[in-house]
């Protein structure tokens, strides 16, 4: 049974890597080899186990975590399968903070990938231990040794091959295990079998045998010391200071697969739990489980998580100690990929799901008290925006409660509504993040939006002084209408806002009448006077004016004060004010050059720069509505190495000749539809 495992017998990987290097098709061949599965799928056929969700087989990528589990010489495997592409982060922390160890998917090409050298940062940065995969190798040109040299040139801890591979191309067949110096093949039909080493392999066996023991004996002293003495280490010893290498991070052991004709994935299962370490758990404690994601199928939402201490049985009520309240956890089970194998009780070390969780989130930690919770998850903030506008009258509600779920299911969405612009904005971590939770919108709660550049939230203000005389006056026949104010504007100090001074000496206008002026002057600022943006740090002195005992009313007087200021800003030379982000990007060394001058070409400014281990950290102050693009800027610079991250800092005052574009654009509206 899927739950008898103590968590020594246990290993919780993630499959990391370039994206299209194979990694959900190896997890589909580690669940077909070792049985878990009946039929061999293909994300190729949309069959695959792990890339069951709609927006995955149409793409052909993973989006979303696959999660699954093999039983293989007495261990369970559970298996993360984590997206290539960048967008999709989110998932990929989400399985680095449930698994032991990593298993890093490389294609079988001496041309390192950047998806294998962020998979390598990523698996640094959270000190994770790694076995790398060669795969694709019965692919015509794949080249093992050109694959595990360019990864030796650049990667820390340096990768050196535990397997080698028998055979190459189409006639690839079979693998040599150096640590147990044994060799297997497959035949013709499908059937693997133990066969001994080939000849013409012996020498290069003899070669990397000897690395591995120097790469062993490396990783602890007392069997460096022994290695130092008899110049060898038997198989025991080799395997401990393997182990240990590399859950200190010191080595990264290569083994050679082909996912797709199952060649060398049963012996990779085997090095996994030999291997990779064993999860950290409190067995004997009260139950605590860490919710690392979240996601939905066709029974609601589904919740998943790691059980950190003790055992979480089946309808259980547990403390959502992250937030407050309880949760049943009615229904647990293995999960995989969407299938769910029903379980009544899941182990500490054990990886399991449940579903309808009432107001658990991913990050949060489930549990009785006993210590606290856990930390949430790490991730980068939401870098690229849009504005959606429902294709639909009335959907607005819709879309709104839609957007609702889906963020909650996925950290890395963010959605408000802008109270500056009222535009309902989505941010995420790329475009085609955002395209596809459009696309699970559409699905999932049947509402279709447009999308938009979002609008930046411009002010409108003025620069010098102007007078202006504000009419209101239609006294043909019947009731009539009658206001005539005059009035000064003048800039105030950068965040005074709107100043108002009434200087009328006698009774030119009446006092209730000088308060309509004063409303239709707030009202019209408010909605913007020259650009359709807020006007403010205005000063606007009444000077003058001219009323009728008759036709005079509060209306009259408020429009003559809307056509003043109108005027009056015009003529007080109007300039727009922009917001002005800080902006903090992660660049590697060698892109800082680019970087720098493409902010200098988004009008912004360098603050500063700060080396951080191979990277470069550059503060800068730009224009908000030159970074509604950088997102997908920076990825293309830096090859999808660079993040980066902004807060709001303050206004200032645009080129004028930018906002001249702005509000020329805006008056030629605005005369058209007057
Ligand atoms: N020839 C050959 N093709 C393979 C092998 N493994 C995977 N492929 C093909 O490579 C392509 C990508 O495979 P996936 O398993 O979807 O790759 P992935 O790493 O999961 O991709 P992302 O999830 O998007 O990062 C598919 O067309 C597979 O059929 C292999 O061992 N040999
Ligand atoms: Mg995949």
């Amino acid at each position: 049974m899927a739950n008898d495992y103590g968590s020594d017998k246990i290993r919780n990987v993630v499959l990391l890597g370039h994206s299209h290097d194979g990694k959900t098709t190896l997890a589909e061949a580690m669940l077909f080899s070792s049985g878990s599965i009946a039929r061999l799928g293909s994300p190729d056929q949309s069959t695959a186990t792990m890339d069951f969700e709609p927006e995955e087989q149409k793409r052909k990528i993973s989006i979303n975590l696959g999660v699954g589990f093999v039983e293989h010489n007495g261990f369970k495997i559970n298996i993360l399968d984590a997206p290539g592409f960048f967008d999709f982060f989110g998932q990929v922390a989400s399985g680095l903070r449930a698994a032991e160890g990593a298993v890093v998917v490389v294609g079988p090409t001496s041309q390192l990938a950047v998806g294998t050298e962020i998979a390598w940062e990523h698996c640094n940065r959270t000190s994770k231990p790694r076995i790398v995969v060669v795969n694709k190798l019965d692919k015509e040109n794949s080249d093992f040794f050109g694959a595990v040299r360019a990864m030796r040139d650049v990667l820390s801890p340096r990768p050196f091959p535990l397997h080698l591979p028998i055979g190459a191309e189409h006639d690839f067949r079979g693998i040599v295990d150096l640590l147990h110096l044994k060799a297997f093949v497959t035949s013709d039909d499908g059937k693997g079998s133990e066969v001994s080493i080939p000849d013409d392999m012996q020498a290069r066996v003899e070669e990397y045998r000897g690395q591995l023991i120097e790469a062993a004996a490396e990783s602890d002293d007392s069997l460096l010391e022994k290695y130092l003495d008899a110049g060898t280490l038997n198989e025991e010893e080799i395997q401990r200071g393997l182990r240990e290498g590399i859950l200190e991070g010191k080595v990264a052991p290569v083994v050679c697969c082909s996912a797709t004709k199952l060649l060398g994935v049963r012996t990779l299962l085997s090095t996994i739990a030999e291997l990779m370490p064993p999860p950290q758990v409190e067995p004997d404690k009260p139950a605590k489980a860490f919710v690392f994601n979240t996601g939905g199928d066709q029974f609601g939402r589904v919740s998943y998580f790691k059980v950190m201490a003790g055992t979480v049985k089946a309808d259980a009520h547990l403390p959502n100690m992250s937030r407050g309240g309880e949760e049943r956890l009615a229904q647990i089970f293995f999960p995989r990929g969407k299938e769910h194998v029903a379980a009544t009780e899941i182990h500490a070390g054990d990886i399991g799901a449940v579903t309808k969780l009432t107001h658990t989130l991913t990050g949060d930690t489930l549990g009785l008290k006993d210590g606290g919770p856990l930390p949430p998850l790490d991730l980068s903030g939401p870098a690229y925006t849009l504005a959606l506008t429902p294709k639909a009258r009335g959907d607005e509600e819709k879309i709104s409660s839609g957007l609702a779920r889906l963020s909650e299911e996925d950290p890395t969405l963010h959605v408000e509504r802008s109270e500056e612009t009222h535009q309902l904005v989505i941010a995420g971590l790329g475009d085609v993040h955002l395209e596809v939770t459009l696309e699970k919108l559409k699905r999932k709660y049947g509402v279709d939006a447009t999308t938009a550049t979002p609008r930046v939230p411009y002010r409108e203000t003025v620069h010098g002084q102007a007078r202006a005389e504000g009419r209101h006056v239609k006294q043909s026949g019947g009731h009539g209408q009658y206001g005539i104010c005059v009035i000064e504007v003048e800039p105030t100090a950068r965040g005074e806002g709107f100043v108002w001074e009434d200087k009328i000496f006698g009774g030119a206008i009446p006092q209730n009448f000088r308060a309509s002026v004063q409303k239709g002057i707030v009202d019209t600022m408010a909605k913007g006077v020259v650009a359709g943006y807020p006007m403010v740090d205005v000063k606007v002195r009444l000077v003058d004016g001219k009323y009728h005992s008759v036709d005079s009313n509060d209306m009259a007087f408020q429009i003559a004060g809307s056509v003043a200021i109108r005027k009056g800003a015009l003529d007080a030379g109007p300039v727009l004010l922009e917001p002005l982000v800080e902006a903090t990007i992660r660049v590697p060394e060698k892109n800082l050059g680019d970087i720098m001058s493409d902010v200098n070409g988004r009008r912004g400014k360098i603050l500063g720069t700060e080396p951080d281990d191979g990277y470069q950290n550059v503060k800068a102050m730009v224009p908000e509505s030159e970074m509604l693009r950088f997102a997908l800027d920076l990825r293309s610079i830096t090859q999808g190495r660079g993040s980066f991250s902004k807060k709001f800092s303050h206004y200032e005052e645009m080129p004028a000749h930018l906002a001249k574009g702005i509000i020329d654009e805006f008056q030629k509206q605005h005369e058209a539809a007057s």
